[in-house]
């Protein structure tokens, strides 16, 4: 089900519980900004994602209201993680989802990271 890029935070949000340890995951990488685990439907050989600490619905809303250093703490763990998992070369990629033409369905922001394999080219 889309979500509202707009809409408020909700705490019963599927990746909240992951954070709150509510629901079970592979944890791949934690620090003060950022948790890492392994996608649950993987739509590549390597799918990771990306999660900040605090409570940020989209992109959208990370952008505007993140500090610096959580912007910064959560890129950096993306770095840190795609580096760990030996992605760096040949490569990887990042995506994330906005809203309903994006087709986000967590509503806690998250990066995607692909890699693992040669990836297609692709819009939808
Ligand atoms: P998005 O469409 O960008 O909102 O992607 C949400 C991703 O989250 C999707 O690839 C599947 C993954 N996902 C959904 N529920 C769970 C879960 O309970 N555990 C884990 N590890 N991943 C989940």
């Amino acid at each position: 089900m889309p979500i509202d890029p707009t809409a408020p935070y909700d705490d019963d949000n599927i990746f909240a519980k992951i954070l709150r340890g509510e629901i079970p995951c592979t944890k791949v990488y934690e620090d003060d900004w950022a948790f890492a685990f392994e996608d649950i439907a993987p739509q590549a050989e390597i799918h990771t994602l990306v999660i900040p600490k605090g409570k940020y619905v989209s992109w959208d809303d990370f952008a505007q209201k993140a500090s610096d250093e959580e912007i910064a703490g959560l890129v950096r763990a993306v770095g840190t993680v795609a580096r760990a998992k030996g992605l760096v070369e040949p490569g990887y990629r990042l995506l994330a989802n906005v809203g309903e033409n994006g087709g986000q369905e967590v509503p806690h922001f998250h990066v995607h990271i692909f890699g693992g394999q040669k990836l297609g080219r692709m819009i939808a």
